[in-house]
């Protein structure tokens, strides 16, 4: 076995080298994690901690599930990479038990969730104007206000958030921005050259924000009634976070296209899909979309596990279980720094109250007694811990969350 050569630095070094060589895109914890296992990851000086961000929901299986380690090592043996110049003996087989656990007719695989979301809207332009008629270059896409769909140009241009696209333009044009949660708003919006509304069904980076009730349903039938492809970003989501295997479930609905990723791995490796109901990507014709990764045999073998294991280890009922403890545990919190807790499933949000000092200070603070998490915007902490955690578990991040909130 050839091993990667072992060279361990101090904490401090780490930082320091990623300080001088790295682009400054983000500002971490400064906990530097070198293992994990389930809920929980160590960091290089041995510290465990209970990791309640779950890679942004990509680790909703735990870390290193076993059984999704060695589907990978397997196949890591026998073939990586092919190209889509060639067919590989693992892509039928994930489409077909996708399909089969999704209701879906067709899948398109790509890596990251971003570039799932792009393939959507390359599709649905395509589909306006050979299915729908769109006059050529028409094509508008209707967006909420406070989204979150990834880092790309065409993805920021149609952000409202101005740290996401502030410095980045010219933008795409053919998006057209309505409030979150407002479907007379969606219904307005629509015009003879609308192709789609696309859509989280709860918004994630927005700060865990649900909509009213009844809102997908009404979505639902405008786009029906408007003839538009309703797509929902459910890289997020989906795959078990809210107690549903996907968050559509919760109100009943089927969207057009429906986009997921993260989990889809669990983490072992970038692999995202556009699903869809419609045949609205039969649309896409050999040499118009596609990706050197997409669809290789090891994401694809990584994900028929992921999938398996999320579904045979019972992790999506646990999510809605241990998702009630959890925010029936942090509603009993009463200090008068909460503003809120709310969510669905494993995916929870505690806002504070704006005069509390924000939210960093005590993601900061949790880091200190064993738990990791990461404030969105200024004044909310987001728990979203991998579908896998117990009562015992929970408990004991409960405290940790009580012992914070008093000191603060
Ligand atoms: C980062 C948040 C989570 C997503 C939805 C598409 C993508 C994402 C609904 C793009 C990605 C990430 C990326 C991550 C922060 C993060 C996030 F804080 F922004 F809201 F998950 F909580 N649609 N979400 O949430 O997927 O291209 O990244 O694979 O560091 O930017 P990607």
């Amino acid at each position: 076995m050839t091993e990667q050569s072992p060279r361990h630095l101090a904490r401090t070094d780490y930082l320091a080298i990623e300080q001088s060589l790295g682009a400054h895109n983000y500002k971490p914890l400064d906990v530097v994690l070198s293992r994990g296992e389930g809920v929980w990851v160590w960091d290089t000086e041995g510290k465990r901690y209970l990791d309640c961000l779950s890679a942004y929901s990509a680790v909703n299986q735990g870390h290193c599930h076993p059984r999704i380690l060695e589907a990978m090592v397997a196949q890591a043996k026998k073939l990586t990479l092919t190209s889509r110049a060639f067919h590989n003996d693992q892509l039928a087989l994930f489409y077909e038990e996708l399909c089969a656990l999704t209701r879906s007719h067709k899948v398109l695989p790509m890596n990251s969730g971003a570039e799932a979301v792009e393939s959507a809207v390359k599709t649905v332009r395509k589909w306006g104007y050979e299915v729908k008629g769109v006059p050529a270059d028409q094509a508008e896409i209707i967006v909420c206000a406070d989204n979150f769909h990834g880092r790309t140009i065409a993805i920021v241009g149609f952000s409202t958030d101005p740290s996401s696209r502030k410095g980045f333009g010219p933008f795409a044009p053919g998006f057209k921005v309505i409030p979150f949660g407002d479907a007379d708003a969606l219904e307005k919006a629509i015009t003879p050259n609308t192709v789609a509304f696309l859509v989280e069904p709860i918004q994630g980076e927005a700060g865990v924000i649900i909509p009213p009730k009844g809102y997908l349903k009404r979505v639902r039938e405008i786009c029906t009634r408007a003839g538009i492809v309703m797509i929902l970003d459910e890289i997020q989501t989906g795959l078990g976070r809210t107690g549903k295997l996907l968050a559509e479930e919760h109100e009943g609905v089927e969207a057009d296209l429906t986009l997921i990723g993260k989990a889809l791995s669990g983490g072992f490796y970038p692999v995202s899909a556009v699903l869809s109901n419609t045949e609205v990507l039969g649309v896409l014709k050999p040499g118009e979309h596609g990706s050197t990764f997409g669809g290789n045999p090891l994401a694809c073998a990584v994900s028929r596990m992921a999938l398996k294991v999320l579904v045979e280890e019972g992790m999506i009922d646990n999510a809605a279980a241990m998702g009630q403890v959890f925010r029936d545990a942090l509603k009993a919190l009463t200090y008068p720094i909460i503003k809120e807790v709310r969510g669905i499933g494993l995916m929870i949000a505690l806002e504070l109250r704006p005069d509390a000092g924000g939210a960093r200070r005590l993601c900061e603070a949790l880091k200190q007694r064993g738990l990791l998490c990461k404030e969105t915007h200024t004044h909310t902490i987001r728990f979203a811990p991998p579908l896998v955690i117990t009562r015992a578990e929970i408990d004991w991040a409960i405290e940790q969350i009580d012992g914070v909130l008093r000191a603060a």
